[in-house]
């Protein structure tokens, strides 16, 4: 199963993609890519969104040329099924983030009852600052009965009856008026995700607009519901990210040291493993078992929630997930949820590497679980660095391939609060850099990768040609692994940014591609857009600002894509999303729904354009605010 050249420099841009796609193909593996190959072509009905399972007298598919079956057996048309199948990719995206967010508050929760030992409550400050716009006052209290009333308070937000969401207090006025006038204040963030389900069974909201109204909603349950908490929490418990150095890419493995990678979303197992590295008694062990260290690596949001507060080195993103196995150097492998393949045990097994499966929701062919609760975590978290170490000796000499590249430099860490304190204490640096245009604007690039698109190739073609541009780009995500490997995280990256962009970014030794963190941690760009908004007493869409998700695949990230539009960003989406079956939701989600958010969406495959669509949006913004 030998792959030729081109086909591998068709797959990715990086070198250790290329590396080891060759090294997985010698040992017969079969990864995403030959998989999606399998797979081609894929279903037409389903790529268009015009395929409906949605009950059993189905399943139904519209022809889209016209010929064929105009409706479902229900008598859904083409508009109805794609709003439909477009508002459970939302509702499953928001609901995989708020599950994550309702985990941590049961950690949050648990900390304060004493019951979770090893955790502790790192950022008393955010503690308090959160506590305070949930109506909780401090006096009086300690930090562990403040965080038992906090979670409760948050736990009440996922079913909350009332009218609106609490961190809707962080919206500008004007923004929040738009969403009264629409009907989309989201209340309930369970009750959001809830109501998409009904909605979308046969027979229930059978119009497309108001199916879709509600999915922004849902969406925007996420957004300042489900990720905030998550994001919120994850800062209370394990800090608020400061900027650190790291490395990325393949190279992080080492050939010498016990290799544990952590990979998935939750940061509530992973810092329990941090903790455990660094337990005198199993760096003993390993010294015993001839190795140099314990080495911890992270892949995908896992990876990014301890790069932005522990500087964790990063093993790589979504595509690189079954590749970093092929090393032979993993040691052990331990997953939380989302974002994990299936295929990840099976392939484990063509090595020595252990495999382990952590939450009670999420179990995986192929792997041994071990389910983390609060009350136990510690232990178990020592007792599975002890099986790393054990089965260092264990590694197979001829499946080793010691990655010959050297890992990137890269910088994260870059928290609003991070940002802020590196203007020197207010946002008014920047806002005034933006005025003077030294900074044009600032993109969210964010998102995963997807084999339909060649890896990173989407993510660091579109960053380049903004920063060339000055425009600032804030990441998160796979996307944000993507710069990093670049090499575009570092401050001596601002050589590669326009003049202006080149000269802020060198007076405030950053890099002009800012890691502010995991998927859920989109919120943080949108609570710097807000707070942004705000300061200038205007709407989050009347700035320069634009986001895009060049090379998604997840329904998280149509939950993100929605939410950012409906914040009033305008967002361009790399891979398209199953809309085009319906001309009437294209021209509404792409035109018509400009003139009620002030923001739409555009898909646009091609990096190189959808550059061109920013720069020119960003363009049209600063000519609106008069600058
Ligand atoms: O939440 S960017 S592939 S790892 S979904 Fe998944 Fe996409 Fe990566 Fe993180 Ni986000
Ligand atoms: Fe077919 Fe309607 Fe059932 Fe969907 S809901 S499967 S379109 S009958």
């Amino acid at each position: 199963m030998l792959l030729r050249k081109d086909d591998i420099q068709a797959r990715t841009i990086t070198e250790d993609g290329r590396i080891f796609l060759e090294k997985a193909a010698r040992d017969g593996l079969e990864t995403v890519w030959d998989r999606y190959e399998a797979q081609r072509p894929q279903c037409g009905f389903c790529e268009l969104g015009l395929s409906c399972r949605n009950c059993s007298m189905g399943p139904c598919r519209i022809d889209p040329f016209g010929e064929g079956p105009q409706r479902g057996v229900c008598g859904a048309d083409a508009d109805i099924i794609v709003a439909r199948n477009l508002g459970r990719m939302i509702a499953a995206g928001s609901a995989s983030h708020s599950d994550h967010g309702r985990d941590l508050v049961e950690v949050l929760r648990k900390v304060g009852e004493g019951r979770a030992p090893g955790y502790a409550i790192r950022s008393p400050e955010k503690l308090k600052k959160v506590a305070a716009e949930f109506g909780i006052s401090p006096d009086g209290k300690t930090p562990e009965a403040l965080a038992v009333e906090l979670a409760h308070a948050m736990e009440e937000e996922f079913g909350t009856r009332k009218k609106a969401l609490t961190f809707l207090n962080r919206v500008p006025e004007k923004r929040r008026a738009v969403w009264e006038k629409l009907g989309i204040t989201p209340r309930g963030i369970d009750r959001e995700t809830s109501e998409m389900m009904h909605r979308t069974h046969m027979g229930v909201d059978n119009d497309w607009q108001s199916l879709l109204l509600h999915g922004l909603r849902n969406a925007l349950s996420d957004g300042w519901g489900g990720s905030l908490i998550a994001t919120e929490v994850s800062d209370i418990l394990f800090g608020i990210p400061q900027p650190v150095s790291s490395e990325v890419n393949l190279g992080v493995l080492k050939h010498d040291q016990v290799n544990i990678i952590l990979h998935g979303h939750n940061p509530i197992v992973s810092e329990m493993i941090f903790e455990a590295a660094q337990d005198p008694e199993l760096l003993a062990l390993a010294s015993h078992k001839g190795a140099a260290g314990i080495n911890l690596a992270g892949l995908c949001c896992t990876g990014n929630e301890l790069l932005m507060r522990r500087g964790i080195p990063m093993a790589g993103n979504h595509l690189m997930t079954e590749l970093a196995l092929s090393t032979g150097l993993v040691d052990m492998m331990l997953v939380d949820y989302q974002c994990i393949m299936p295929a990840l045990g099976e392939i484990a097994t063509c090595y020595h590497t252990l495999m382990v499966s952590t939450s009670d929701k999420a179990k995986y062919p192929h792997m041994v679980h071990h389910e983390f609760h609060p009350e136990t975590a510690q232990q178990k978290a020592r007792e599975l660095v002890r099986q790393a170490v054990e089965n260092f000796t264990r590694r197979i000499p001829a499946k080793i391939l010691t990655p010959p590249n050297a890992p990137t430099k890269m910088m994260a860490g870059f928290s609003v609060e991070a940002i802020v304190a590196a203007l020197g204490g207010s946002a008014t640096p920047l806002i005034d850099a933006i005025k003077s245009g030294a900074v044009q604007g600032a993109v969210g690039v964010v998102g995963c990768n997807n084999p339909k698109i060649r890896h990173d190739y989407g993510h660091v073609t579109l960053t380049q040609r903004l920063i060339q541009n000055d425009i600032l780009v804030v990441d998160t995500g796979c996307a944000a692994v993507a710069h990093a490997k670049a090499g575009l995280k570092v401050p001596e990256a601002a050589g590669q940014a326009g003049p202006g962009l080149q000269k802020v970014c060198t007076a405030l030794g950053i890099p002009p591609v800012l890691h502010m963190g995991s998927c859920v941690d989109n919120v943080r760009i949108l609570d710097l857009a807000a707070a942004l908004a705000k300061t200038l007493g205007t709407d989050i869409s009347d700035l320069p600002l634009a986001a895009a998700a060049p090379e998604w695949y997840s329904e998280k990230a149509v939950s993100i894509a929605c939410y950012a539009v409906a914040s009033g960003v305008f967002t361009v989406l790399g891979t398209p999303p199953p809309i085009f079956g319906s001309p009437k939701i294209v021209k509404l989600l792409t035109e018509d729904i400009h003139g009620l958010l002030g923001a739409s969406f555009a898909v646009e495959p091609d990096p190189e354009k959808a550059a061109t669509l920013i720069v020119e949006h960003i363009r049209r913004k600063r000519k609106a605010l008069g600058l």
